[in-house]
């Protein structure tokens, strides 16, 4: 008997335990995504190819935290396959919202539409799309990369305007396709292209990367004479820039004039040491406005369309007096 009795009690226990309403009351439910009493969230990251996303993808997760959200996070290596692949897993989890930072600008139309019909909301943090139904997400957060070329354009302006010669310029571009590099190097010409004696002599993606970013610099070294200025969107193709530069005996920052975009850590330290002349800021730190963003959209909230994140610039004097202080 008492076998019995111990039996159905442990039968009920079993049960009980399966379907989550154990002692505490919990349903289970909250671990569901998007069913439960915890925003869940979908966040499809471009990968780890920099500084600058080393620090976002921090800021990310650290945000999610804070803000109680759970984040499903995933690296997509640089390749669009990868990311809509998750963006499909996100859908198949029924989380309650996706966001991502599309690796190049075109081809998501389809995957989108996936998320439309589903009913998740979807939120662009960091680079944008090109698509012309801007119904297909709820917002986008992150810089004005056109500004940003205007802002390294008009430095350089600037220091050459009392001179005439020709001034022979190479561009390390992003990633082919992606709005920071397609945008940044849009308004870098738009500012320098006013004046003939600046000349863009060899441009050529480095994707962003400083492996890239040095043998591509290599390549200019040995193809265009006489280079006065490199332009580089990022600041770790600068950095490996500055290697292949040393390493044809060249001194950068003095033989070589050099932009860069984004100033994280690395690139402030090169900058306050002399060997990048100029930094046009782009913040990676999007996690709390991005998070901000997220609850208020789940919930039905108007949000604006766009978020421009506030940006600044530094020169070699500036990058000494703030380089402790940096966050990233
Ligand atoms: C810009 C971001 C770019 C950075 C690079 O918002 O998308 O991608 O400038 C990063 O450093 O790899």
């Amino acid at each position: 008997m008492f076998r019995r009795i111990s039996a159905l009690i442990a039968i009920g226990a079993i049960g009980m335990a399966m379907t989550g309403c154990g002692s505490d009351g919990d349903t289970g439910a909250s671990s569901a995504p998007g069913g439960g009493d915890k925003l869940v969230m979908g966040f499809s990251q471009v990968g780890a190819e920099s500084g600058w996303r080393t620090a976002n993808t921090k800021s990310v997760q650290e945000s999610a935290a804070a803000a109680g959200i759970e984040l499903k996070f995933s690296d997509a290596q640089q390749k669009q396959e990868n990311q809509i692949k998750a963006i499909r897993s996100y859908i198949q989890q029924k989380v309650d919202v996706i966001a991502f930072s599309p690796v190049v600008e075109s081809g998501w139309d389809p995957v989108l539409n996936e998320a439309k019909r589903a009913n998740i909301p979807v939120i662009l943090t960091d680079r944008a799309v090109d698509s012309a139904d801007t119904s297909l997400y709820k917002t986008f957060l992150g810089s004005d990369f056109v500004e940003e070329g205007r802002k390294a354009g008009q430095w350089l302006v600037e220091q050459y305007k009392d001179k005439t010669d020709p001034v022979t310029i190479v561009e390390l571009q992003g990633t082919t396709g992606s709005a920071p590099a397609n945008d940044r190097k849009a308004g870098f010409q738009e500012v320098i292209g006013s004046d003939p004696k600046f000349k863009i002599a060899a441009s050529q993606t480095g994707d962003f990367t400083r492996a890239k970013g040095k043998e591509v610099m290599e390549a200019f070294l040995k193809s265009t004479p006489n280079i006065d200025v490199l332009f580089a969107h990022n600041d770790d193709m600068g950095l490996g820039a500055i290697e292949a530069i040393e390493g044809a005996g060249k001194v950068p920052g003095k033989d070589i004039v050099i932009i860069t975009i984004d100033a994280v850590k690395d690139g402030m330290q090169a900058l306050a040491d002399g060997k990048i002349n100029y930094i046009v800021e782009c913040s990676p730190l999007l996690g709390p406005q991005l998070m901000d963003l997220a609850q208020k959209v789940v919930k039905g909230e108007q949000v604006p369309a766009r978020v421009v994140t506030e940006e600044t610039t530094f020169t070699q004097e500036q990058a000494k007096a703030v380089l402790a202080e940096r966050k990233y």
